[in-house]
């Protein structure tokens, strides 16, 4: 049995697209378990982290923008983070998920049924999975903090950070 991790995230055009409960009701078909969840506005320091290993693509400048939400602007740049976790959740979610380019992508998977390919050419695909443990791990890590997600993923150290300015409930 291989229990995994994996970061989703719905990407700016699913939220435009008001598609947040289409999406978490197909990807519940997997039986897994949502152990992370949060609202964030991308900024382009975690664009460029996250697709870091694609920088060198032609559509990477797009690719920033669109996670970022920048076609969109307000209210629909921001995305939605979770952490699925439980058997096989890699290829579990990737399968509802589906093909990259939402032309190839089955239609009755999730990219395949509302995923467009737009004039300037990047797969606007609604929604983000990582592809092996490796790459879950690295994700995972750069989008949440241990605190922020409710099992013991990974391994964890207790630091003290002083001065730290922190905005807290007033
Ligand atoms: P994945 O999201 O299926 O793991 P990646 O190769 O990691 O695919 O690419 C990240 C994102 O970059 C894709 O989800 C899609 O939005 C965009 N993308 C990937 N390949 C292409 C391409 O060949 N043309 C246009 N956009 C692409
Ligand atoms: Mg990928």
């Amino acid at each position: 049995m291989k229990i995994e991790q994996v970061l989703v995230l719905i990407k700016p055009d699913g939220i435009k697209k008001s598609l947040v409960g289409n999406i978490l009701t197909k990807f519940s078909e997997s039986k897994l378990i949502i152990v992370g969840s949060k609202m964030i506005k991308v900024d382009e320091k975690l664009a460029k982290a996250h697709y870091n290993h694609l920088k060198d693509k032609p559509f990477f400048n797009e690719l920033i923008n669109y996670i970022q939400g920048k076609v969109y602007g307000e209210p629909w740049n921001r995305i939605l983070a979770f952490v699925y976790h439980g058997e096989c959740a890699i290829s579990k979610i990737r399968e509802i998920a589906g093909a990259t380019n939402p032309e190839d992508a089955d239609p009755i998977s999730i990219r395949g049924s509302y995923g467009r390919i737009t004039t300037k050419g990047l797969y606007e695909n609604v929604v983000h999975c990582s592809s092996d443990s490796i790459e879950a791990a690295r994700e995972i890590k750069l989008w949440f903090n241990p605190e922020e997600v409710i099992e013991k993923l990974y391994p964890v150290k207790t630091v003290f950070i002083r001065n730290l300015k922190n905005t807290i409930w007033a």
